[in-house]
């Protein structure tokens, strides 16, 4: 098992392989990609697709100094597993082992760092153009997936690179799957360049490279060759790429001689490759959708179906807030920027079609597309991870806030996500949204409130966002009647001595325990946006701290909005603000790395027991 993988350590390795050894070599690889997942957890589908195309692609150019940017990143692990970090694959996504995405400081062959997607083909662009500024003849291939070509953002790459007369490669790895099946008009030109007409001219420029037995002589004549590759008028090609495919990713003899020749030619290359996610693997093959993130799994019986049966997630909360929400109003509309699955929307989905909009991974569109459906009446609901309405801030400011539209804001994974890190954590949210006139900003502390909140939201005549984090809370059980809270007031829980501790959103269960521990006041804030501040100008005068405590970035945050509601006041007191460090938390479990941050019962503990004993120590001098 594994005898020929067990020799790579380094693409240097992989190159002295003849063509059969590269054959045993991807059927090794893909054994170890499975097992090493299904001990794990992590992504698996699109890293079963990349299996050759990581081979080819370390074996014809001469990595590191040839630059691979892949796009989202997520299908990296045959490279990181190629590139020496084989035995690193153990502890994949856990705290201090390697991260599941490229990272600069991993290692020397991640060239650039990435999780959210469509970014690959700008940086590729300004890495060529780098070279070519520095005089260095090294090639920049950016790696990017169909959905994620989807992206505005890779379209000004395009935009861009087509008029340069730099050496960038762009490889298109086209699965028809974004998480779900990839949607949208460019899917639709992709399925076409694949059938009739373009297939024949495909063949044609096949035989071409075939026939040549000589390399460097097709080398030379590259213009030419490659000419007989180009399907005529592809999108591509009008943008002023030298269009080479569509090729098939998991044939290695088809791939090689196509990147040995690109290799050698001159300007913008464009080269299409035909991929299926979960390659290999038949129960990925048949539902690429569930292996597209796995936990760990029995790999001979796969992941066993309908697990259910523990508490609600938000994520499911809101899935059925949203279908009960349709089914009372007609003007309501959901949208998600390809995140169907994550986000809970596939009962929606299923129940109003109409009704249900998936973008494709388009943050930005999908901002300003609320906005429109807003203006005309409809009750626009947007489905969006915390850490990816980041890409849409200027809709949100220009053309959300500025206008007072009626827009829901759905934001989960709200807080440290966990095993994703640093690119996903939701740590900004509450400072990006409470600085921009007209939001009012939530955060639940429990399942049912996040019911109410989202309904709150809804009914509300202008924009709202409710935050909420990955995975489950404390298990109350749920209200089905809907009733909007008052906006902008707290809701005090505990009434104790000298400590006040004001609580956002999934912090407020462990406050409550910290609150009983230390006899302190406890308040679930509800709304960072409107702040209660007659509430908090009360607790103020009548403590001798206050402690505010927050699942988001201290700078900005809700501790900075109390802080700026006291000093308005002319509120004189101690203060302790809690929440997220000034650094990138790493990845890891969930409620290791609230511990790592200190807000966790003991962290909460220690941290206000000193500033008490500061306090006291004050008073008394
Ligand atoms: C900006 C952004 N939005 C959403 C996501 C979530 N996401 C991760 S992978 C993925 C699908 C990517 O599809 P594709 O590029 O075709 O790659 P495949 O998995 O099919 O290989 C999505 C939507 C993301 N990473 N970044």
């Amino acid at each position: 098992m594994y005898d020929l993988l067990r020799t790579i350590d380094d693409p240097a390795d992989l190159r002295k392989l003849d063509r059969r050894g590269l054959k045993q070599l991807a059927e090794e690889l893909r054994a170890f990609v499975i097992e090493s997942v299904s001990k794990t957890g992590g992504h698996l589908s699109s890293n079963l697709g990349t299996v050759e195309l990581t081979i080819a692609l370390h074996y014809v150019f001469n990595t590191p100094y040839d630059r691979i940017v892949w796009d989202v990143g997520h299908q990296t692990y045959p490279h990181k597993i190629l590139t020496g970090r084989r035995e690193g694959m153990s502890r994949l996504r856990m705290h201090g082992g390697i991260s599941g995405f490229p990272q600069r400081s991993e290692s020397q062959y991640d060239t650039f760092g990435t999780a959210h997607s469509s970014t690959s083909i700008s940086a590729a662009l300004g890495m060529a153009q780098a070279a070519k500024l520095k005089g260095e003849g090294r090639h920049a291939i950016a790696v990017i997936g169909d959905g994620a070509m989807s992206a505005g953002m890779a379209f000004e790459a395009l935009n861009n690179a087509g008029v340069t007369d730099t050496n960038l490669l762009v490889i298109l790895n086209d699965n028809e799957m974004s998480i779900s099946p990839a949607v949208g008009a460019l899917n639709r030109y992709l399925a076409r360049l694949m059938s009739g007409p373009y297939m024949a001219a495909r063949k044609a420029g096949e035989r071409l490279l075939k026939g040549v037995p000589h390399m460097l002589e097709l080398a030379k004549r590259v213009e030419e060759h490659a000419k007989g590759l180009v399907v005529p008028s592809t999108m591509f090609e009008e943008f002023g790429f030298t269009y080479i495919g569509p090729i098939d990713g998991h044939d290695l003899d088809s791939l090689i001689p196509t990147l040995r020749n690109i290799r050698t030619a001159r300007g913008p290359q464009f080269l299409h490759v035909v991929t299926r996610k979960g390659q290999g693997y038949k129960l990925a093959e048949a539902d690429p959708v569930l292996y597209h993130g796995v936990s760990k799994f029995e790999p001979q019986a796969g992941i066993p179906a309908g697990k259910g049966g523990g508490k609600l997630t938000y994520t499911q909360v809101f899935g059925d807030w949203l279908c009960d929400m349709a089914a009372k109003d007609q003007k309501l509309v959901g949208i998600t920027p390809a995140m169907r699955e994550g986000s809970g929307l596939v009962r929606f989905a299923e129940l109003y079609p109409e009704r249900y909009f998936d973008v494709g991974i388009a943050e930005q569109h999908a901002v300003t597309f609320a906005a429109g459906l807003a203006c005309e009446g409809m009750k626009p609901v947007l489905a969006i991870y915390s850490t990816f309405l980041q890409r849409g801030y200027d809709q949100l400011v220009h053309d959300v806030q500025i206008q007072n539209l009626p827009v829901l804001f759905a934001l989960d994974r709200a807080g440290l996500v966990g095993a994703d890190g640093a690119t996903h954590h939701g740590a900004f949210d509450l400072s990006y949204l409470r600085c921009l006139p007209n939001m009012v900003v939530m955060a639940p502390s429990d399942e049912n409130e996040c019911r109410q909140m989202l309904y709150t939201g809804y009914v509300h005549d202008g924009p709202a966002a409710v935050r909420y984090p990955r995975g489950s809370g404390p298990g109350v059980a749920i209200q089905a009647e809907m009733t909007a809270l008052p906006i902008g007031r707290a809701e005090v829980k505990r009434d104790g001595r000298r400590v006040a501790i004001l609580a956002f959103g999934s912090m407020v269960p462990v406050a409550l325990e910290v609150g009983q521990e230390l006899d302190a006041t406890v308040v679930n804030m509800r709304f960072v946006k409107p702040l209660d501040e007659a509430l908090i100008a009360d607790v103020a005068t009548r403590h001798d701290l206050v402690v505010t405590l927050e699942e988001n970035a201290l700078m900005g945050g809700a501790g900075a909005a109390v802080a700026e509601s006291l000093a308005a006041a002319g509120i004189v007191v101690p203060l302790l603000l809690l929440g997220l460090p000034d650094r990138f938390v790493d990845h890891g479990d969930q409620n290791l790395l609230l511990a790592s941050v200190g807000l966790d019962r003991a962290g909460l503990l220690s941290a206000i027991g000193a500033r008490l004993d500061a306090v006291r120590r004050r008073a008394a001098a």
